[in-house]
């Protein structure tokens, strides 16, 4: 994998505003409104959120995703390092513990569409495999926000350089 230094501004949205929140379930495994953003055209990566409810008695683990759009998905863990937002791939999965829920969003855990085919746009659904160990695998669209939600939101760095400290 060639070197790569990828900074790429995201608009920190808490709250942004869709049609209508959307959820999937099966088994023991709730899927709350996936979603994600609209990437500008030459951006590489998309992300993905969605609280994931294990109503099971045993944990599970969110061990991967996959969709048509990009080459890869991977599971990332956001943390601050000298002020920058940073990123770390999650070789070991996403554990759901029993009768919890964990939630990928803004500054947390997420999922990262890489090497996107196309840009992702505003309104549209892009479906997305989740794998699971402990559980079956789960069908679901992510629904594409507006980046802004409407308001001025302020950008954040996000440092992608950990990527090329990893080998996949
Ligand atoms: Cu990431």
């Amino acid at each position: 994998m060639k070197p790569i230094n990828l900074l790429f501004a995201l608009a920190i949205t808490l709250a942004p505003t869709f049609a209508m929140a959307h959820s999937y379930s099966h088994g023991d495994v709730e899927i709350g409104h996936p979603w994600s953003r609209p990437t500008p055209p030459g951006t590489p990566m998309g992300v993905g959120y969605m609280a994931i409810t294990n109503n099971g008695k045993s944990d599970i683990t969110l061990t991967g995703a996959e969709t048509d759009r990009a080459a890869r998905v991977s599971i990332h863990e956001t943390s601050m390092k000298d002020g920058m937002m940073s990123m770390k791939h999650m070789h070991g999965g996403l554990v759901i513990p029993a009768g919890e829920t964990v939630k990928l969003e803004p500054q947390g855990h997420h999922l990262m569409l890489e090497q996107l085919k196309e840009p992702l746009k505003a309104d549209e659904r892009v479906p997305l495999t989740l794998h699971f160990d402990g559980a079956d695998d789960m069908d679901v669209e992510l629904a594409v926000g507006s980046l802004d939600g409407g308001q001025k939101m302020p950008d954040m760095k996000m440092d992608h350089s950990e990527h090329q400290h990893h080998s996949h």
